[in-house]
């Protein structure tokens, strides 16, 4: 006889509470409520394949209410993935189990998303619902046709970042995304009517979604609502009424099952009210067999499709996009001599926009877009149609203004696979994706920032836009790459090497005004790629290193020329990639910045971190207060960032 989908979801529930005990920490409380609509999910309805969780045309599951991590580590355990394991499980939270506190994938395969910032992972599941539509266009039904699943919870609904995410989604259409909501009335503090009376179900309505309702605790009405949704063109949105921590007798339905273990007395009160006999981590077999052999559902879809992969004659190029391997050859060489011939004096935004027609002709996998500043971000190149309802194909995604969403929905495409996305937005704006721009890093993706309007140089739009702390705040964040060219060349180089990061993101701040273009000679070698090379060295003897990026080391240059003009040997470096530089070899650190020489750091920004390469005896020229609203030559003469301020202080220094 089957087992019924109760019994399935118990085994949800024993492993979450028990996991959660032994832990002493954890949230057993949504798993525990969302249990049998998961079971119902993931093994009726759920298109994968626990032997190959990579397989590319895999449904894709998002639990966006990540603080729930023990429902995904159970429904990976129960459906036969090699990972976790039951002591995996009985690792739950500590050192070295994969089963962290909130789910990472980069730790476990089934894993799609790292959730537990709310919100966000709605948002990448929108990402990964444009990705399989673009790429169903690029490749059709034979290898791309999969559904986007994800739960959310009451708070991944409040989430600012849930109106943009929802809005773009019923604006492209994604009809293949389904998201089921835990609708628990319960969040940390309490009942949800203590900070909420919006109707949810409208405001998804309005947002051209398809909306469905059911009790999440009755599998039959959970099965119907999923029929609807797949019926349903629309995105859909699946209300579960739920109890939370049902299961738990005294405890349910309560903020108390959200975030603590229930207790000894109430998990045995539990197993009682489940009628569930088993000790903590133990599962009956017959039970067990039930769960594997619907995870096995997956694996006569998952033969024919490798059947048609294996007879399709795009399977190399296939290939090649899910694995995130560059093409061979580079557009890059011709560029770069075309620019060594003709010199480029324009904005650096305007450079990325010049290096992205060359990039995009050769790189079919990348997928641009701006949070509506398109013409300010020169984001968007000639060939690039926008990516629509009616035609996924379009290399283009006009986001509107929806900063979070943006980035929240690129992570969602590179995590997917098969796209190498870019958006654009101004550089002080990079405050509204942060969580995401933190999250691209943490989850190892690539995902590239066009962030434009890098300083005081976007001039009149005045403080309010002009970048100060953001770059130091950008540095500071592990594994993203921030890059700030000075000119044509460097931009290239350091898009060439944003492309090459495949395990990271990276972030390109770059100028609204025009900027000579400083590196002349064709170098064979692609010098932003040490983070900080010596782009031009002392004359006269050397007293002084000059540090700059971007704009400033134009600025730089006429510093250097003063000085040597007075006889002082100035070399000057140019450091686009502060990280980069960081992974460079000692020798090659101590040559760009000598122990005996006066080191003197020039950014129109905070100078907060710029002292680790000067040291405390340097100089760092910055800028450590908000802007002002003028012309922006008018700005950097107020602000110092001009020879006659500059060399004077340097002069102090050297006691001259
Ligand atoms: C952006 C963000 N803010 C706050 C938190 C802390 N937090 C984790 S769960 C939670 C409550 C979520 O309520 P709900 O989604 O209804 O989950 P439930 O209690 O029903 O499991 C909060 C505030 C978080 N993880 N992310
Ligand atoms: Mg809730």
């Amino acid at each position: 006889m089957a087992i019924e989908t109760r019994t399935l979801a118990n085994a949800i529930r024993a492993l979450s509470m028990d996991a959660v005990e032994a832990a002493n920490s954890g949230h057993p409380g949504m798993p525990m409520g969302m249990a049998d609509a998961a079971s119902v999910l993931w093994t009726e309805y759920l298109r994968h394949d626990p032997a190959d969780p990579k397989w590319p045309d895999r449904d894709r599951f998002v639990l966006s209410a990540g603080h729930g991590s023990m429902l995904i580590y159970s429904l990976l355990h129960l459906t036969g993935y090699a990972r976790p394991t039951i002591e995996d499980i009985q690792g739950f939270r500590q050192l070295g189990s994969p089963c962290a506190g909130h789910p990472e994938n980069f730790l476990l395969d089934g894993v799609e998303a790292t959730t537990g910032p709310l919100g966000q992972g709605v948002a990448m599941a929108v990402g990964m619902a444009i990705a399989e539509r673009h790429l169903n266009a690029q490749f059709g039904d034979g290898l791309v046709d999969h559904r986007t699943w994800a739960v959310a919870g009451d708070g991944c609904l409040m989430e600012g970042i849930n109106h943009e995410a929802a809005g773009l989604a019923g604006h492209l259409g994604l009809g293949r995304l389904i998201v089921f909501w835990d609708d628990n009335s319960i969040t940390i503090d309490g009942a949800t009517s203590l900070s909420t009376s919006e109707d949810i179900e409208a405001r998804y309505i309005a947002y051209g979604w398809h909306v469905a309702r059911c009790d999440g605790l009755d599998a039959a009405d959970v099965r119907r609502a999923i029929d609807e949704a797949l019926a349903d063109p629309r995105p859909s949105l699946i209300a579960c009424r739920t109890i939370i921590g049902f299961g738990a007798p005294n405890k349910q339905g309560t903020a108390a099952t959200h975030g603590a273990a229930l207790g000894p007395d109430e998990v045995a009160a539990a197993r009682q009210e489940l009628g569930w006999d088993h000790p903590p981590f133990e599962l009956p077999a017959d039970l067990v067999e039930a769960w594997r052999a619907a995870g096995r559902r997956g694996q006569s879809a998952h033969a024919e499709w490798r059947a048609r992969l294996a007879g399709s004659p795009e399977r190399a190029e296939f290939e090649r996009r899910m694995e995130g391997r560059l093409p061979e050859g580079s557009s890059r060489d011709e560029y770069l001599d075309w620019l060594a011939a003709n010199p480029q004096n324009v904005a650096t935004r305007k450079s990325s926009e010049l290096a992205l027609e060359a990039i995009n002709a050769f790189l079919l996998e990348t997928i641009g877009g701006s949070a509506d500043l398109t013409g300010s971000n020169n984001t968007k190149t000639k060939a690039q149609k926008p990516l629509t309802k009616d035609d996924y194909s379009g290399r283009y995604i006009f986001y509107g203004i929806r900063e979070f969403g943006m980035a929240a929905a690129m992570n969602g495409m590179a995590l997917h696979g098969g796209i190498i996305p870019y958006g654009g937005t101004f550089l002080i704006f990079s405050d509204y994706c942060r969580p995401a721009i933190r999250l691209s890093a943490l989850q190892q993706v690539r995902v590239i920032y066009v962030m434009t309007h890098d300083s005081i140089g976007l001039g009149e739009d005045g403080p309010t836009h002009q970048p100060i702390e953001q770059l130091a705040g950008l540095r500071a964040i592990p594994n993203l790459a921030v890059f700030r060219p000075a000119d044509a060349v460097e931009t290239a180089e350091c898009w060439s090497l944003a492309l090459r990061r495949q395990s990271g993101p990276s972030l390109l701040a770059l100028s609204r005004q025009n900027l000579p273009q400083v590196r002349l000679d064709r170098s064979a070698e692609i010098l932003c790629a040490r983070g900080a090379y010596r782009l031009r060295a002392a004359q006269a003897a050397r007293k002084v290193v000059l540090l700059a990026t971007g704009s400033e080391v134009k600025v730089a240059l006429d510093v250097a020329d003063a000085l040597e003009g007075q006889g002082i040997g100035a070399d000057l470096v140019s450091m686009p990639c502060w990280s980069l530089f960081d992974e460079q070899g000692a020798d090659y650190q101590a040559d760009i910045l000598p122990d005996d020489t006066l080191l003197v750091s020039i950014e129109a920004g905070a100078t907060l971190g710029w002292e680790r390469y000067t040291g405390r005896s340097g100089l760092n020229i910055g800028l450590d207060r908000f802007g002002a609203s003028a012309p922006a030559p008018d700005l950097f003469k107020r602000f110092g960032f001009t020879a006659e301020a500059i060399v004077p202080k340097i002069l102090e220094r050297l006691k001259i």
